[in-house]
């Protein structure tokens, strides 16, 4: 089908005057469409749903409608602008929340949040604090939400010893004959094999809590306003689901708080930015509005650690297997991207002490 007749399936009206793909997620095929009714131009986000990576598409939009629908009386009962806060699904001609098309591809649309930006690295830090802020908040806002209406859309996410396990495997499968090219990176990850289960472990003894997280809280998956300069909406919801604190903390400082992008090549210029690292804690904690255990303050930089390290092996993981899961644009990408994320790993360890010290300074406030 034209992408143009696949736009028909969604209740919008007018002409559509651009398609044109968008943004850098590695997941989905996003794409930002231009469409004129009544001599008026709308915007719209006109997203393919990756269903190699989410195999039950209709558990995925059940979470994204109950989550959004949720978001948005929250967002009107404190005063705020729904619209623009929440992301808004635009439904199908038959009701739906997605269009399955004869191929089995399948398509959504969001309303296209304007006068918004999305950063993919950290310009200026008040941004990123903002987006601690938006996470935290949008954490605040989802604590009543009932966990068990939620899809486990991607069964064992941030369970990082699980990730260790596949990992292994993909190292002795060596399908694409790379494993002897990167045995480095292979021995980095293997020799932190006892740290992979600090977070689940304590989880199941029950010292840290389950609570309704993102769960890919990298800084492009949040909106700041172009006017105001405020978080305004967390988006990317395809991962909402029951989860640790720590994964949201830890996975906006491992995309953050690193002084490079996450697929630098040099790795000189890749370091932990404490001065971010600490403009994120002081913004997460506020929009947590106090809601964080002890416990969970204590291990807010394992969770920054677990949660680069765990990227890293998943980089490595896809490098080994052929390049499946993360959308490459070069060849090596995902190497290139997994040595980022172990280089910053190094990094946090050296700078462990300050990572603490720096938390025991907000954590009171
Ligand atoms: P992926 O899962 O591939 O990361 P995202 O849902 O994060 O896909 O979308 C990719 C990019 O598209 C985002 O980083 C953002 O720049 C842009 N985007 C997504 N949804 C919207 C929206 N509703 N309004 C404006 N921009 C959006
Ligand atoms: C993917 O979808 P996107 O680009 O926001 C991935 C995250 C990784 C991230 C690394 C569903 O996020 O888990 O941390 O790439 N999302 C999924 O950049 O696997
Ligand atoms: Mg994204």
């Amino acid at each position: 089908m034209k992408k143009q007749e696949l736009i028909r399936e969604f209740t919008v009206e007018g002409t559509v005057l651009s398609m044109q793909e968008y943004g850098n997620g590695h997941i989905n095929r996003t794409e930002l469409v231009e469409i004129e009714r009544d001599g008026r131009r709308e915007k719209y986000i006109f997203q393919q749903i990756n269903t190699d990576v989410f195999k039950d598409v209709d558990g995925l939009m059940e979470n994204i409608m109950g989550v959004t629908s949720y978001l948005r009386e929250r967002i009107e009962e404190q005063g705020g602008a729904p619209d623009r806060e929440a992301l808004q699904v635009i439904p199908t001609k038959n009701g739906g929340s997605y269009y399955r098309a004869p191929d089995g591809k399948c398509y959504r649309m969001y309303l296209f949040i304007s006068d918004a930006v999305c950063y993919d690295a950290v310009k200026r830090p008040e941004d990123f604090y903002e987006s601690a802020e938006a996470f935290g908040n949008f954490q605040a806002l989802l604590a009543d939400y009932p966990a068990e209406k939620l899809h486990e859309t991607i069964p064992d996410f941030h369970n990082t010893g699980k990730r260790f396990a596949t990992f292994c495997r993909a190292v002795r499968d060596d399908i694409c004959g790379r494993a002897s090219s990167v045995e480095q990176e292979i021995a980095f990850i293997m020799a932190r094999e006892e740290e992979m289960t600090a977070l689940t472990d304590r989880l199941a003894k029950g010292e840290l809590p389950l609570r309704v997280t993102h769960n890919d809280t990298k800084l492009n998956n949040v909106m700041i306003d172009s006017r105001t300069g405020k978080g305004l909406c967390v988006i990317d919801l395809d991962t909402v689901m029951p989860g640790l604190s720590l994964y949201d903390f830890g996975d906006s400082i491992r995309f953050g708080a690193n002084t490079s992008a996450e697929d630098e090549t040099d790795l000189a210029k890749v370091s932990l930015d404490l001065g971010n690292y600490e403009v994120f804690v002081k913004g997460y904690l506020k929009g947590c509005r106090g809601s964080l255990t002890e416990k969970e303050l204590t291990m807010l930089p394992v969770g920054a650690k677990l949660m680069t390290l765990e990227c890293g092996m998943r980089f490595l993981t896809d490098y080994l297997s052929g390049d499946t899961y993360f959308r490459i644009h070069r060849e090596h990408h995902n190497l290139d991207r997994c040595r980022t994320q172990l280089a910053l790993v190094a990094d946090m360890e050296r700078k462990w002490a300050q990572m603490h010290e720096i938390v025991a300074k907000y954590r009171d406030r």
